[in-house]
């Protein structure tokens, strides 16, 4: 049994070409011509196909590697050596460059002598569609000039696609395109008149004029096509057409991960770039295609905020796994666009980042997030009364110097109450993390702080071992700190639940946004003497509006009535804290 090193073939001048997609694994047997990776550079994709039949034993290159021509690929064990081109038995001496000069092309012969390399081009030039060796009738996809543009030497005219493949056309000449002879759906072949440009410049040494089909430029083994040409001689645009367009861009059926997006090398080349899943792109053009504008229209919505990618909403809303459906994006209406101006005098002023920021989080987690919110109240009338005594004493205990004064807020005892009931219910110190809920045995609690920039949330750490005062006085250097824009990232992470108090500004109740990847947070708002029934008379009870928002997926309506009534009779009687 040989061992065969299978090299990339020539594929014109492309120097290097990335490897984007592995169709085959150490192990698996292959017949000659399979395609056994799929490359990509800027104007092409190409499958490269294997040189001779055999077993994988070693795959030489990953996924993202730069190959070039006679780069090896992967080593095969094949019963039979092969003499064709792109196997080399690895045992056996390379060739000498004279010998690899006299072996056979996958190229085309070299532009023929006179076309005019170099030389300043005046008046009407056509341009002929080059040899994309043995693909006959491909459709035009995607026009990418118009008549009146400014065309350089290779500049993408057009892009064709095959049922294989798909490539985008190069001018072989410069000037202003004049006339343009084919439009979308048009099945061309090799030497159709494809423009006329207006000539004030050189051609390239691709044919200005029909070019003469020359052999089939990929190597299938079956059916070599050799051609007497040194594969050291430069190859022309045409010929690197021939190339990348003989081998297939990208062959469903051969690739292991799935179909690719179906768009032209430049769309997906552009979007790699900016890091967008073409999977997740819904495409506009003709049977689904992926146009430049729709990964343009894509990375707009996301970074709105109005459409998430499938990572983002994995990874932030940690959706079970098991949940089914495709994850693709929520295809909403565009924002409506008004010209308010046309209405009335306006000012336009910029998001600032906190905000930006801040609102991108909150519209995923009203969006990923089943959220439910019960709405109740607590009786925190002896509570309002301790407290004020409590600062009463601390007052006059700092004017006599014992200690400094500490103010407590009613946000304190929130938190210690929240506390004692997240120990109750644990499902409310939860977060999902894909298929599994984490429950913390740690307590760390959030509040919402309104600060001139927007809303901050800092987080004070281990609310379940500090008291009330000193919760009171983390709590003011804290809201100080978002205040002055201060806090630092540590401070604002790791939080369990959230409360958010308006109490200091009015209101019943709302419907807080959870913070996720937190399970529930706690809305409450300003206290209200209220005639409360006891059974016998109204009494005056001071009462707090709560609002508590939860996360469906972890918790239900039932724990959720239960949490807000077990922390109403904290509130209004503390000392079921130390029960
Ligand atoms: N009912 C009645 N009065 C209340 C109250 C309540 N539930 N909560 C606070 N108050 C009172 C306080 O006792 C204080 O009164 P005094 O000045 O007479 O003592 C006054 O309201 C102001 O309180 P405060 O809001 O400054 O202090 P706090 O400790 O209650 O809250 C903080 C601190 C940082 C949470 C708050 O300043 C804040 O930023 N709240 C806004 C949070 C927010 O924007 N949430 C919305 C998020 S969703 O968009």
């Amino acid at each position: 049994m040989a061992t065969l090193d299978i090299a990339v073939p020539d594929i014109g001048d492309f120097d290097e070409v990335t490897v984007i997609e592995l169709l085959v694994k150490p192990g698996d047997t292959i017949k000659a011509d399979q395609s056994l990776l799929t490359v990509e550079s800027d104007k092409a994709s190409m499958e490269i196909p294997s040189s001779a039949a055999g077993v994988v034993k070693e795959l030489k290159v990953k996924l993202g590697d730069k190959v070039k021509q006679g780069s090896v690929v992967l080593v095969l064990e094949s019963p039979s050596a092969s003499s064709l081109p792109g196997a080399m038995d690895s045992a056996s001496p390379q060739p000498s460059p004279q010998e690899e000069a006299a072996k056979p092309s996958l190229l085309p012969p070299p532009a023929a002598e006179g076309r005019g390399e170099g030389v300043p081009v005046s008046g009407a030039i056509d341009i002929h569609v080059p040899d994309i060796g043995d693909f006959k009738d491909v459709t035009v996809i995607e026009v990418l000039v118009k008549v009146g543009d400014s065309i350089k030497v290779e500049q993408s005219l057009v892009t064709v696609e095959s049922d294989k493949a798909s490539m985008e056309i190069p001018s072989s000449g410069a000037g202003v395109l004049k006339d343009l002879k084919v439009k979308l759906g048009d099945k061309i072949n090799i030497g159709d008149l494809l423009a006329v440009l207006q000539g004030a410049a050189a051609t390239s040494p691709a044919v200005a004029t029909a070019a003469p089909a020359a052999p089939p430029a990929h190597v299938p083994a079956s059916a070599p096509a050799p051609v007497a040409a040194a594969s050291a001689a430069p190859a022309a645009p045409a010929a690197a057409a021939v190339a990348a367009v003989a081998a297939s861009a990208h062959n469903p059926t051969a690739a292991p991960t799935g179909a690719l997006p179906h768009a032209s090398p430049s769309v997906r080349k552009f979007a790699r770039e900016l890091g967008v899943p073409l999977a997740e792109v819904k495409g506009a053009g003709p049977k689904g295609r992926i146009t430049l504008d729709d990964v343009q229209a894509f990375t707009k919505s996301v970074m709105a905020g109005a459409v998430q990618t499938l990572a983002q909403a994995e990874n932030s809303a940690k959706a079970p796994a098991s949940s089914g459906g495709s994850g693709v994006g929520l295809d909403l209406l565009p924002w409506p666009k008004v010209d308010f101006a046309k209405f009335g005098p306006i000012e336009r002023k910029e998001m600032g980042r906190i905000k930006q920021i801040s609102g991108a989080n909150l519209l995923r987690n009203a969006i990923v997030i089943p959220a439910v919110t019960n709405f109740d109240d607590a009786d925190i009338t002896d509570l309002e009364a301790f407290r004020v005594a409590t600062n009463l004493e601390n007052e006059k205990a700092a004017k006599s110097g014992v200690n400094a004064s500490v103010k407590v807020t009613m946000l304190a005892f929130l938190i210690k109450a929240c506390v004692s009931a997240l120990k109750k219910f644990p499902d409310f110190n939860a977060s999902i993390d894909g298929d599994a809920v984490v429950y913390k045995q740690y307590f760390h609690i959030a509040f919402a702080a309104d600060t001139p920039n927007g809303l901050m949330v800092p987080v004070i750490r281990d609310c379940d071992k500090k008291g009330v005062m000193q919760i009171s006085q983390e709590m003011g250097e804290l809201a100080k700190k978002a205040r002055d824009g201060k806090l630092s990232p540590a401070e604002m992470q790791g939080a369990c639940f959230t409360i958010s108090s308006l109490g200091g500004i009015g209101g019943r109740y709302f419907t807080p946004i959870i913070n996720a990847p937190e399970v529930a947070i706690l809305g409450v708002c300003k206290s209200n003497m209220e005639p409360v029934w006891d059974g016998k008379a109204f009494q005056p009870r001071l009462m707090l509006p709560l609002s508590l928002t939860w996360d469906h997926r972890v918790i239900d309506g039932a724990a959720a009535a239960r949490f807000n009534a077990y922390l109403g009779q904290i509130l209004s009687d503390f000392r079921r804290v130390l029960l």
